[in-house]
């Protein structure tokens, strides 16, 4: 049937790509709401309509979060508060923040790897969508770590801008230009210091014992889509002035010893992963010039020549479409194929 459908933070980065998605898929929609936090009086165009994005804080009648999915992107405190409200009424919320991640009764989805956690209606109504630099990393561990097991997992990520919205880029676009303009401490609001030319070894607030919020998010997170409580991994987490795209360098500790060519097969043969395996042949994934946006990129993959059971990847995907937008879409698609709306 179609459906009724309400996006939160409509006119984000995240909101916009989402949007864009939804159009183009084939999922039918009989009503579609915009909202964003704020009021602005825009209008946005879907499948020849337009649509006027609504102001959350405009709603005055329960009846108008009634919808069958309502996706969210607005930022984890607009999710905290809105989120139960348009689950009370009957949405499915898929969300796209950190409010929910952590909770039991909230599954936390990569449909390419755990979609047998999404086989009955959560009983929140809210189903989470990881974080974006998890995404990718679970997405090109899970062949692995099913055939090879797993001692542990050391990464480090190489985030863009754009993990912190629009204001992000636009703060990077706007320092840089200072910077060669000879400003030397062009403003930084959205990074810890300025990230044109720069890169900086911290993303979130850091913890007491000095692990950052995205570091832990990459731990949690991971735990919890594989099923591995006691997974053990670790992570630096590094901001880069890279508009959008993130880069992870991914070491990983198997449990049997490894043959590359075996890991080539898994990866060439894991959907939604596309494989570079002859740096001469096919160089390898940069966030610049980053191929097919649905995709993982997986290349310089190596065998650690002093230990059998350890592999190096590089891991590149954009962190708006794989990490946030298009992963939400899969998401719903799970959701209808599932038959999880509420039908009361
Ligand atoms: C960043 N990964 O690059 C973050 C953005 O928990 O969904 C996404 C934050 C989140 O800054």
């Amino acid at each position: 049937r179609a459906l009724d459908i309400s996006v939160v933070g409509a006119t984000g980065v995240v909101g916009t790509a989402l949007i864009k998605l939804l159009e183009k898929s084939e999922i039918a929609v009989d009503r579609l709401r915009l909202f964003a936090s704020s009021s602005g009086a825009r209008q946005l165009k879907f499948r020849d309509q337009t649509y006027l994005v609504e102001a959350l804080r405009d709603i005055r009648n329960i009846d108008d979060t009634k919808t069958d999915i309502a996706f969210f992107s607005a930022g984890g405190d607009v999710s905290a508060v809105w989120g139960p409200r348009f689950a009370s009424q009957g949405a499915l919320v898929i969300d796209n923040s950190n409010a929910f991640r952590m909770r039991p009764d909230v599954p936390l989805i990569v449909p390419q790897v755990n979609a047998c956690s999404l086989t009955v209606r959560p009983p929140s109504g809210i189903v989470a969508n990881p974080n974006c630099s998890t995404i990718q990393l679970v997405r090109a561990l899970r062949p692995l770590i099913a055939t090879f097991g797993v001692n542990q997992v050391l990464l480090t990520t190489y985030q863009a801008a754009s993990g912190v919205g629009r204001r992000g880029i636009n703060e990077l676009e706007d320092g840089a230009e200072a910077w060669l303009k000879g400003s030397t401490r062009p403003a930084a609001e959205s990074f810890p210091v300025s990230l044109a030319f720069n890169v900086i070894p911290q993303i979130g607030e850091i913890s007491s014992e000095g692990v950052a919020l995205e570091e832990r998010k990459l731990v949690q997170e991971s735990r919890k889509i594989f099923g591995m409580p006691r997974l053990q991994l670790t992570a630096t987490c590094v901001r880069v002035p890279v508009k959008t795209c993130h880069s992870e360098a991914v070491y990983v500790e198997f449990d049997d010893h490894v043959r590359l060519e075996q890991v080539h097969e898994l990866l060439a043969n894991e959907p939604g992963v596309r494989l570079y395996a002859d740096e001469i042949r096919d160089g390898y994934p940069t966030p610049r010039f980053l191929g097919d946006p649905a995709y993982v990129h997986v290349g310089r993959v190596r065998v650690n020549p002093e230990n059998p059971r350890g592999l190096w990847m590089w891991v590149v995907a954009d962190n708006v479409q794989v990490g946030a937008a298009l992963n939400a879409l899969l998401i719903a698609q799970l959701v209808i194929a599932n038959n999880l709306m509420d039908e009361t």
